[in-house]
């Protein structure tokens, strides 16, 4: 559809403080495609209200994930940049495309049932078909690449599916999109559980890192991440908190995981873990400084927004089109 250049699409939802997780899983990845690609980087503020969110708190992270999209080096000119339920093309490709994803795929989904669990008062037809919202973001702009982390491996693999289960009825309508995951930031693990996903909702704050921290809690909260027994800097599958560390401490520095574990051969937990705290501290320090200075300008970010999702709206408008067309539904001539 789009003639000169493949589309990228991703998204992240402002439902917490972002984590390194979401830095280095996700959003550091996403510049990386800026040139080569036409890339639509969305603030899913739809999906976030699957789980209950303050409204204030809900706005504030709206504006905030969206400038740290900037801070982290995504340039309004060169990505598409917006919020989510600016786009009403989204809920409404998310409806059609409910009446053509089965139950028993959404019962399957992991995240439903972690949520679910964790959210036991609030389990929702909202957390339940949240992947075909999904996949409504994804397939609106014929998208062909998803940078993610591996915890959206699952909700992709079912876009896809969603995407050809639709073409093989109505023909050739959406492009099947493929996932982007970097293999060594995948999935960063809890600080106070590494065998659980560090998440931006996690109510142990000692467990997350978050991309605004200040220095000095950035160094703590590392200084008191849980290790594994023995005392050598090895990765390996029976040490989750060690080999979570070296993962986050090869992903600042761009060394390999081989080349961390040389590096600090006969060292000790301690040095290791004041190491990954400063590397870490350096490499946020300049997105923290850059934030500061867009988030004291909403005006700014409110522009921002606004060309998005005019980007968004009118390029999501033609695969509305087809689809539209496609189901049977008629369109008034304007
Ligand atoms: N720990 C992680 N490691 C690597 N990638 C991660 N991502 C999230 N956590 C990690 C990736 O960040 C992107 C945005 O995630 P999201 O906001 O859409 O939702 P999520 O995956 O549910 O992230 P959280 O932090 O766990 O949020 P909450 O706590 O609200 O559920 C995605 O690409 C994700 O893979």
């Amino acid at each position: 559809m789009y003639q000169d250049k493949k589309v990228v699409f991703s998204g992240v939802q402002p439902s917490g403080v972002l984590t390194i997780g979401n830095y280095l899983g996700a959003i550091k990845n996403f510049a990386y495609f800026s040139d080569a690609y036409h890339c639509y980087y969305c603030v899913v503020d739809e999906h976030a209200i699957t789980v209950r969110q303050m409204p204030a708190d809900l706005r504030r992270r709206t504006y905030e994930t969206l400038a740290l999209y900037i801070a982290c080096g995504l340039d309004p000119e060169k990505n598409t940049l917006f919020v989510q339920s600016h786009v009403s093309a989204h809920a409404e490709l998310g409806w059609i495309l409910d009446c053509y994803t089965m139950f028993g795929e959404l019962s399957r989904m992991t995240q439903f049932k972690d949520k679910s669990a964790k959210n036991a008062d609030n389990i929702n037809a909202g957390l339940f078909t949240y992947p075909t919202l999904m996949a409504a973001d994804i397939l609106l702009y014929q998208t062909e690449l998803v940078p993610v982390g591996v915890d959206q491996k699952q909700h992709l693999e079912l876009s896809r599916d969603i995407a050809l289960r639709f073409n093989q009825v109505y023909g050739d309508t959406f492009v099947v999109p493929d996932g982007y995951i970097a293999k060594e930031t995948a999935k960063i693990m809890s600080l106070a559980e590494p065998t659980k996903k560090m998440s931006k909702s996690d109510e142990n704050e000692n467990a997350v890192v978050r991309i605004l921290d200040p220095r000095d809690t950035i160094i703590r909260k590392f200084k008191r991440a849980v290790t594994d027994s023995g005392s050598e800097i090895r990765a390996a599958e029976d040490k989750p908190g060690v080999t979570n560390l070296i993962s986050i401490y090869g992903a600042f520095t761009g060394k390999s995981v081989p080349e961390v574990e040389k590096e600090f051969e006969g060292k000790g937990y301690g040095d290791f873990k004041l190491a990954v705290g400063e590397v870490c501290a350096d490499a946020l320090a300049p997105v923290q400084a850059q934030f500061a200075r867009l988030s004291a300008d909403k005006a700014y970010l409110e522009t921002v927004m606004k060309q998005g999702a005019e980007a968004a709206a009118h390029d999501a408008a033609r695969t509305m089109s087809k689809v539209r067309r496609k189901v049977g539904f008629i369109e008034l001539k304007r």
